[in-house]
């Protein structure tokens, strides 16, 4: 057999112009202008959904933890306290190599360059899942960075490879002014974001600050120990004290009020003798009290989850009011936000003795910045809609026939006390159980008025008597439980609680609009 070469082309193309290579400089100004691109988003979508998930911030704060001590003493007798200063230059320069090499190995070798991204946007997501009370939502912006910078990339490429010059377009499809235009507009766009993000969260990082370095002053009026009898030792079942990063959020807050302690200020108006005008050092000077309170969103189901327990530090406002002296036509106290949030609660309920307080601390600890950081309203008995208001900075003595409120104004009730309910937490809806005797357990609550009797109900028959747990106060949940005889099969439990005054739960099912939910609680178990 004989090798030979292959045959001349008989015809070559005459104006075939030599193949052309992108210049790497561009491509890694691609890489650069893609990866700004990608961070300006998240810092955008960091600044009003995940202030703890700025991918910059969590990247810098992993590193932080991960130098070896000898590295960052060294870089501190260097930069001394231009330390912070030196980490996120060099972090930036790290980000802007990778960015650029990026781009060119995208051009040279896709997808590569796209991978080397989603490398990149993981360790973010990494840096912001161990982070110290680190949640779920702070991997967001570390996402979009990634899917950003790496369409952009995709696109870009693209681009510029459609700079070159082919037979058909010997100017090549794209004009390299078109694709200087769009990589610039890229990276502006960028810069923009980054530069808008950390501008946006600024105010929450100073408040973040604040609260870091703030201790909270020991109560005058310790809380009294919570009662050995109140939980029971029953796995799934709600903890009778919820941890802070457990505890519901609700509010309407797109971006959390970051408010300066040293500035912050209540002020009492409206229907009064006396305007009083309280900073935070002078609420902090006052004998502070500690209360456990149950909150409960009107928004809660029968069976939800939007109700939390805590012991709040705080100062009655009872007596913020009798200073101030409301006027005796006067029946409403309108609460507002630092971000303009208004609740309208009963004068009556702030001034009837119950422990209707600011809070200033939550479980031994500062309140936190999305619990309303430095100072919130906390009323037992009273859904939030009407009494819980966080970062609160006014409160305004009036009428109820003379305003309405931020929900009030939205067709929920002008008037939300809580409503008597009950929740069993296990077992949890839908589970199976071997035959034989089952723990049911789960909480209920009647805030202010306290719960005397739970019970439990198989396939519609008797009720029987649960277990109570003792209870902290009538202001706070408790939880309960029943052993149950379980028979194999398929079986439906119910739960209905009596408050302390012998009325029962009703059974009527209505709707959380406008007032808060009613029914029982049902759900059904696999018993085999
Ligand atoms: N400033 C402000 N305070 C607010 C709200 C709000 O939207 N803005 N929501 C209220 C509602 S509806 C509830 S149920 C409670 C929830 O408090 P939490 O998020 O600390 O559980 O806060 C209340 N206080
Ligand atoms: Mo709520």
């Amino acid at each position: 057999m004989v090798v030979r070469d292959s045959p001349a082309p008989s015809s070559a193309p005459a104006a075939q112009p030599a193949p052309q290579r992108v210049p790497w400089w561009l491509a890694a100004a691609v890489g650069v202008a893609a990866v700004l691109a990608g961070i300006g988003a998240a810092e955008l979508v960091s600044s009003f959904i995940a202030q703890n998930g700025s991918p910059i911030l969590v990247v810098g704060a992993a590193v932080i933890d991960l130098v070896p001590a000898w590295l960052k003493n060294a870089v501190i007798s260097v930069f001394g306290t231009n330390d912070k200063a030196v980490l996120i230059i060099s972090l930036s320069l790290v980000l802007l190599v990778g960015a650029g090499a990026a781009g060119v190995v995208e051009e040279r070798r896709p997808p590569w360059g796209r991978i080397l991204i989603v490398a990149g946007g993981a360790l973010g997501v990494l840096a912001a899942l161990t982070r110290a009370s680190a949640s779920l939502i702070d991997a967001v912006p570390s996402v979009v960075a990634m899917v950003v910078a790496a369409i952009l990339l995709t696109v870009l490429i693209r681009m510029l490879r459609s700079t070159l010059p082919t037979r058909v377009a010997p100017n090549g499809a794209v004009s390299r002014r078109r694709f200087v235009t769009a990589t610039g507009a890229t990276a502006v766009a960028g810069i923009i974001g980054i530069v808008l993000g950390q501008a946006i969260s600024a105010g929450y990082r100073a408040a973040a600050a604040a609260r870091a370095a703030f201790h909270l002053p020991a109560p005058a009026v310790p809380a009294p120990a919570i009662p050995a009898g109140a939980s029971f030792p029953v796995k799934g079942l709600s903890p009778i004290i919820t941890p802070n990063a457990d505890f519901y959020r609700i509010d309407t807050a797109l971006q959390i009020p970051g408010i300066d302690p040293s500035t912050w200020k209540l002020k009492i108006t409206g229907m009064v003798d006396n305007e009083v005008e309280l900073t935070f050092a002078q609420l902090l000077a006052l004998p502070l009290e500690e209360s456990a309170t149950t909150l409960t969103c009107v928004s809660n189901e029968v069976g939800g989850n939007l109700i939390s327990n805590a012991v709040w530090l705080g100062y009655p406002i009872r007596h913020l009011l009798a200073q101030a002296k409301p006027q005796a036509d006067a029946d409403m106290v309108l609460s507002r936000s630092q971000d303009g949030w208004t609740a309208s609660t009963p004068l009556e309920a702030l001034t009837d003795g119950r422990n209707a307080i600011l809070a200033v601390g939550m479980n031994g600890q500062p309140l936190p910045l999305e619990h309303g950081y430095p100072v919130r309203m906390v009323v037992p008995g009273l859904y939030g809609y009407v009494s819980a208001t966080k970062w609160v900075v006014e409160l305004e003595v009036t009428r109820f026939d003379k305003v309405t409120s931020y929900w009030t104004d939205r067709g929920w009730s002008e008037r939300g006390p809580v409503k008597l309910s009950s929740r069993i937490d296990v077992p949890s809806g839908g589970a199976t159980a071997p035959a034989g005797d089952v723990v049911v357990a789960g909480v209920a609550w009647s805030q202010h008025v306290g719960v005397s009797r739970v019970q439990v109900q198989v396939d519609g028959g008797a009720w029987n008597d649960a277990t109570l747990a003792d209870a902290i106060s009538a202001d706070t949940w408790r939880q309960w439980k029943w052993v149950w005889p379980a028979s194999s099969g398929r079986h439906t439990l119910r739960v209905r609680a009596t408050d302390a005054n012998g009325t029962i739960q009703t059974s009527k099912v209505q709707d959380v609009v406008p007032d808060g939910a009613t029914g029982l609680h049902e759900i059904s178990v696999t018993v085999g």
